[in-house]
Formats: C-alpha cells, structure tokens, sequence
C-alpha cells in the first residue's frame, strides 16, 4: 500500500512539473527571439552538457553499487566446479565492465564535443571497410573465446561419469514446497508418476517397484562432503528452478520430463558458518534483526530470531503468489554424520503401511448390548 502511495505521489509531482513547462512555455511565447522549434546553438550546448552530466552519473552510480552492495554477492563456493562458474563469471564481468566503460564515454563525450552548429556540416560517408572490419572482427574474436570458454566450462560440470560412485538424490518442486528422495541402497531411484500421489505418497511414488522399497522422502536435505550428489529434478505442476547459489547450481523442473545437476559438495555447514564473508553477512543481517526487534518490542509484539547460516535450495522461477518462499534447507554434513542421519529416516514404504495399516477393531461395550437385549425381552413380554 505504502509503495503504491509513493508511486501515485512520484507520478503526480511528474504531472505536475510537465503541466508547469507548459505554462512557462506559454508565458514565454513572443518574448523570445527564436520560437521557431527547431534546436539552436544554445539547445545543443545544453544537451551536450547533460550528455557529459550523465556518463559522469553512470560512473559515480557505479562505483557507489560497488561501495554500497558489494557485500551482497555470493561468498566462498561451496562446490568442486564453484571456482569454474566464478571464474567465467568474473572474466565476463571484467571484460563487459571494461568495454561498457570505454564504449559509454566515448558515446557521451563525442555527442558532447560535436553537439550541433550552425553552418556547422557534419561529415558524410557511405562506408568504411577498416572501420567495419575492426568493430567486427574484434567483438567476433572475444566473443567466440567467451562462448568456447563458457561451453567448456558447462560441459565439464554437466559431464556425469556413469561409472563412478554417486549418490542419486531425487527433488520434487510444487506449488510451493519442495521435497528430496534418496535412492536408499541399491542406489536406484523408484519410478514416479503425478498419478499416484496419493495420501501420504506425495511424490507419486510407484510402490509397486522394487527399487523404490528402499528410497527415503525427506523435507530437509543432508548431503555428505566429498560425495558426488547427481540429482534427479521433477515438477508436480507448473516450471520451478532448483537453485542452490552457494554450490553454483542451476537446473529448471520441467513437469513431464526429469532434469540433471550433480556437483560435490566441498564445505560443510559447520565449516561454512566460520567462513570469513559468511560471518560478516550474518553479522550485518542480526544487526538489521535487532534494530527491526527493538520496533517490535516498543509496539508489544515479539522479538526477531537472531539469524544463522544454512545452505538452500531455492526457486529461481517465478512460478506463483508464494513463490518467494519456496525453499528447502541443505545441510553438508561429514559422511559418518549423514550415514546417521539417513538411517533414522523411513523408507517411503514404510510410511505409506504405517499410514495405511489397518483400524484396530473396536469392541463393542458388552452392557450396552445386554441392555438392548433386555429392552427387546421385555417389549416381547409385554406382547
Ligand atoms: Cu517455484
């Protein structure tokens, strides 16, 4: 409500000041010289200085994001390909930030310097082949080199070796929750259909299917450090996108086909909530908490928690109205940790019997009957 209040009062003050030019503008007519409409020296004078005024505030903009969120990217990678991402994502930074700022000034300052004069002809020509070769061939080399490299890099962290010892993890995206299977022993994740979720197999589990005997359904994700986890990615309804940003993860859920992302895990929970920049975050967010606290307390009510760092699994789609809140903790444990952890944990099988066992059957209170037995009697006698 407040945002919508701001913006009327924004876009009146804009009505306002364009229904004011207009006014001076009238008030000004037969007092001027030129009123002809078209730019003179001096209209082209100014706009040159504006242009300048601008690259000038693109810079100074730039340099205070830097100062001002810098802080908000992400931290230390917790994955094996994390430095990969980062670093492509670094080198295309630099390289866009270098052309951008080099680009940006000379557009600015060159409609500056040869802003419009009267008698003034601008130079004509048709083409120049030096000129089209070089702003050709220059963006065509970086940006097949940037392509190729960025290609590379997606290949190698997409490659999953069949024979090597992986863990299958299974996520399931709705509308807007999200929820894990482990493929238990025989490592084989069950078949899955939306037309079986049923009760409390609300993965649409196939039962019927030995490999899913063993699989485990989860609302919180343990993974062990050093393992490489390959998940399997679903959707119940509509497109989801399972983001874990600080393992450098990515994959769209696609309802009616299963996606893939695997990547190991390098940096517990434990070992991530000591890290350097991941302190000074959860510093910075429980200051915040505690000033919002303060507010709350003076008005009665309770008190914020005070934050502390866990891993996520985000939707990075904007798939609904609760879409902001769609997310699952992760937690990195070391593999004797997560070996305990799974073993409390149900197989899906046994949820879906505890669920379904049958009623125990209820014994019907003796004196009741006889009672009724009695009653019968005695209607029978007064027959
Ligand atoms: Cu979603």
């Amino acid at each position: 409500m407040t945002s919508l209040l701001i913006f009327l009062v924004i876009a009146l003050i804009g009505v306002a000041v364009w229904q004011l030019t207009k006014i001076f503008d009238l008030t000004q007519v037969g007092t001027s010289k030129d009123d002809s409409g078209v730019a003179n020296d001096n209209d082209n004078k100014v706009n040159g200085y504006l242009m300048f005024a601008f690259v000038g505030f693109i810079y100074i903009f730039t340099i205070y994001s830097f100062v001002a969120w810098g802080d908000l990217i992400l931290g230390t990678p917790a994955s094996a390909h994390g430095p990969e991402v980062d670093s492509l994502m670094e080198i295309s930074m630099a390289l866009i930030f270098f052309v951008q700022t080099i680009t940006q000034f000379l557009l600015h300052y060159f409609t500056f310097k040869y802003a419009g004069k009267e008698g003034q002809k601008a130079l004509y020509f048709a083409d120049n082949h030096k000129l089209e070769a070089v702003w050709t061939i220059i963006p065509v080399i970086v940006l097949s080199g940037l392509i190729m490299y960025g290609l590379y890099t997606w290949n190698d962290i997409m490659y999953v070796d069949e024979d090597e010892d992986v863990m299958y993890v299974e996520l399931y995206a709705k509308q807007f929750a999200w929820e894990a299977r482990y493929a238990g022993e025989d490592n084989t994740l069950g078949k899955a259909n939306v037309r079986l979720i049923e009760g409390v197999n609300t993965l649409g589990v196939d039962l019927e299917d030995p490999a899913s005997n063993d699989d485990k359904a989860v609302s919180e994700l343990h993974l062990p450090i050093g393992k490489k986890v390959v998940f399997k990615i679903r959707s119940q309804d509509v497109l989801h996108s399972a983001y874990m940003p600080h393992f450098r993860a990515q994959m769209n859920c696609v309802p009616g086909m299963v996606t893939q992302f695997a990547f190991v895990p390098t940096v517990t929970t434990v070992e991530m909530r000591l890290d350097e920049k991941i302190v000074a975050k959860v510093n910075k967010i429980n200051k915040i908490r505690a000033a919002k606290s303060i507010k709350l307390v003076a008005e009665g009510k309770e008190a914020l928690d005070s934050y502390t760092f866990d891993y996520l699994l985000l939707c990075n789609k904007i798939c609904g109205a609760s879409h902001y809140n769609m997310q699952m903790k992760i937690v990195v444990d070391t593999p004797e940790d997560f070996k305990k952890w799974l073993a409390e944990k149900p197989t899906v099988t046994q949820v879906w019997k505890d669920a379904n066992a049958p009623a125990p059957v209820e014994v019907k209170a003796a004196p009741l009957e006889v009672a009724v037995d009695t009653t019968m009697v005695l209607a029978q006698v007064i027959k």
